[in-house]
């Protein structure tokens, strides 16, 4: 039987996934037609933020779900409520208690045992996030409380976000604590909700409901806190009543504008894939193995 991780989950919706066992900061389920993945950080008593443990396992669900072709939606949450003041967050970024040039500072509870003192200071969060940009998934960011610092960064790269109208909230503390994510996080962000906007959210590290980040458009629905995982259920089985083929080339196209040569690279590795399904591009490889010229007369220049 599926354990209760959150308030507003509904264990009979889930199944455990094999092998994700002894995961500790996030929790991985997989719907019961094993179609939508669902990965939450699970530390709520510290509003859910993320040490490179968390990053870590939050790496591995991810990249599982990624490969796993059942899968075709990824929702993204926090669980909750926290049990020290019933604080709701999807993420707050990277523990502030862990972080600092002086090397890797040791959270509570955790030892020197099994932490890799060549990986200190490594910021693979943005591993993550390049996870989530790149996935030929839709990943839904599923925001039941704060998003604040890296994890306003996070929904920031998901794909859509639902908040909950009650205890969504959103807020870009980087200048605040002498940090910043210089790349999606702020940058595409301005491309999602306008430069003046984006600005105001990072040099004022304002507080904004999740009624004001739809209003700016950073939010695609607002919804009751006690059916937020209903609606982004919904999303999900709504999503995957779609061709995947044509969900895949839409992610990467709205992608490649702002990715560059990474972005057109990507792109065209799946339009490579696309034409290798074609008798055209298996006459050229057989040609090739057969020692003959190709036979391009059945193909036309197509216009
Ligand atoms: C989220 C906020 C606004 C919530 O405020 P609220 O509701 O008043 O709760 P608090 O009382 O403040 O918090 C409750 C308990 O949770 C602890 N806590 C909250 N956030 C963190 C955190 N990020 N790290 C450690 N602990 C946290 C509180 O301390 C409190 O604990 P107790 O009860 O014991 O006192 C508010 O909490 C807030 O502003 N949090 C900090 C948000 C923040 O500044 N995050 C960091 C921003 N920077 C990053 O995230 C860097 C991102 C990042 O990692 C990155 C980005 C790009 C490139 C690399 C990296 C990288 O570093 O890997």
């Amino acid at each position: 039987m599926t354990a209760q991780v959150s308030e507003i989950f509904d264990a009979s919706q889930w199944n455990e996934v094999p092998g994700f066992e002894a995961l500790s900061d996030i929790t991985y389920h997989q719907s019961l037609d094993g179609r939508v993945a669902r990965v939450a950080f699970n530390r709520p008593e510290v509003r859910n933020a993320f040490r490179p443990r968390s990053v870590d396992e939050l790496y591995a669900a991810l990249e599982d779900a990624r490969v796993n072709p059942r899968i075709g939606v990824v929702l993204l949450t926090g669980n909750g409520p926290s049990p020290k003041d019933g604080g709701w967050a999807f993420c707050s970024g990277g523990d502030q208690r862990i972080r600092g040039r002086d090397g890797y500072k040791y959270a509570e509870g955790e030892t020197a045992s099994g932490i890799d003192a060549a990986r200190s200071g490594r910021l693979h969060i943005l591993e993550v996030q390049r996870l989530i940009r790149f996935m030929p998934k839709v990943v839904i960011a599923v925001v039941p409380g704060w998003a604040a610092g890296g994890g306003h960064s996070l929904h920031v790269v998901c794909d859509l976000t639902i908040a909950s109208a009650e205890h969504g909230k959103f807020k870009q503390t980087d200048a605040d604590v002498g940090s910043f994510d210089a790349g999606y996080g702020s940058a595409y962000f301005a491309r999602q909700i306008g430069q003046k906007n984006a600005r105001e959210v990072f040099f004022l590290a304002r507080e904004y409901s999740a009624q004001r980040a739809y209003e700016m458009g950073a939010v695609n629905a607002v919804v009751p806190h006690a059916e937020l995982e209903v609606v982004a259920l919904e999303w999900a089985q709504e999503i995957l009543t779609k061709s995947p083929t044509a969900i895949r080339m839409l992610k990467f196209a709205f992608n490649a504008v702002d990715d560059g040569l990474v972005g057109q690279q990507v792109f065209a590795g799946e339009a490579t894939r696309l034409a290798y399904g074609t008798d055209e591009a298996v006459e050229g490889r057989d040609s090739f193995l057969e020692k003959r010229e190709p036979d391009w007369s059945p193909y036309p220049w197509q216009f």
